[in-house]
């Protein structure tokens, strides 16, 4: 199968070709698409080497499959473009995830969404993806109410930019371009994308309505306060979660020892918890610190521990397009 990765030399699309070729999805073709700047430029890919060509050329080629990575005013002008010589595209920018007409998916919540018809398919945010994991079988049984969750953010899920603001703030170079309004290192900054509506940032405000969509249920409330942090591992998230019946702690951990996708790790007594040091280059959301909320009845807390390229992004990406060649929709 012919496929194209556009923002193949990002953060994200790097780890789309990783996960590709560690899934063995069918790749005939593959067309890396990149900037101006690096066509021409070689990539590896399942030991053969690929150049990098404009997005025109992509187009022309019409791929079966695009996975994009490559920011939301890439995505709004190609996207179409792709589509419209029966591309079917999934991208992983914000660009169509609550346009009414387009899907938002996780595939173990709601692949069964998609059909024939869906030719540009919205990868959520990665700070969604792990929250939705955990959220939708508990849902589910206990019916949510209300939702408060607190992220502590990758650098990585700003970019390979800000990677380098880090290690360099670490070896004590603070002459590096800070991706920043502040040293990440040594910090914690409760901001993470532009501020937008009430004094809620971006990031807030996909992880206060991203997850209604997928889950196909806005009858809960959500908020959301994103921090960044200097780590590069994963995100993690701290939720508490009233329900609208109380619930069974030790059920509460078989459900989710029992959802595909899901690792519960939650014993203190031997300190074992998730951390994103752990859950780097892992495809599985973590989540552990389960425990009754006493300030509040049919109340619990969590933490939730994901690598934000992988299942937060690219694998999520690929399970899509996993799941549209096993349904034969593409
Ligand atoms: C972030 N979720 O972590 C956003 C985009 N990857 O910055």
């Amino acid at each position: 199968m012919k496929i194209a990765v556009v923002g193949a030399t990002g953060m994200v699309g790097q780890v789309m070709l990783k996960v590709l070729e560690e899934r063995n999805f069918p790749v005939t073709e593959l067309i890396p698409v990149a900037s101006e700047k690096s066509v021409g430029k070689k990539i590896s890919f399942k030991g053969n080497k690929y150049s990098i060509v404009s997005m025109q050329t992509a187009i022309d080629m019409k791929p079966k499959i695009a996975l994009f990575s490559a920011g939301g005013n890439t995505s709004l002008e190609f996207a179409p473009k792709f589509a419209e010589v029966g591309t079917t595209v999934i991208d992983n920018s914000s660009a169509f995830r609550m346009m009414e007409d387009k899907k938002l998916v996780v595939p173990e919540i709601n692949a069964s969404e998609l059909s024939k018809n869906d030719k540009i398919i919205a990868n959520p945010n990665c700070s969604t993806i792990q929250l939705v994991m955990v959220l939708h079988p508990l849902n589910l049984k206990y019916n949510l109410k209300r939702v408060i969750v607190s992220t502590y953010q990758s650098v990585t899920g700003t970019g390979k930019n800000a990677v380098d603001q880090l290690n360099a703030e670490i070896s004590g170079d603070n002459t590096t371009e800070k991706v920043y309004p502040y040293e990440i290192f040594k910090n914690a900054l409760p901001q993470c994308d532009v501020f937008a509506e009430d004094d809620y940032t971006k990031e807030e405000i996909k992880l206060m309505t991203e997850p209604k969509k997928i889950m196909g249920d806005d009858s809960f409330n959500l908020s959301a306060t994103a921090v960044r942090v200097p780590v590069q591992g994963g995100h993690s998230e701290s939720v508490n979660i009233e329900f609208e019946n109380d619930f069974d702690l030790d059920e509460v951990r078989k459900i989710l020892s029992e959802t595909p996708g899901v690792v519960v790790m939650d014993d203190v007594s031997n300190k074992i918890y998730p951390m994103p040091l752990y859950s780097e280059g892992k495809d599985e959301v973590f989540v552990g610190r389960i425990r009754r909320d006493r300030s509040q009845p049919n109340t619990l807390n969590m933490w939730i521990v994901a690598d934000n390229l992988r299942k937060g992004a690219a694998t999520n990406a690929v399970q899509i397009a996993e799941y549209l060649l096993k349904n034969h929709l593409v």
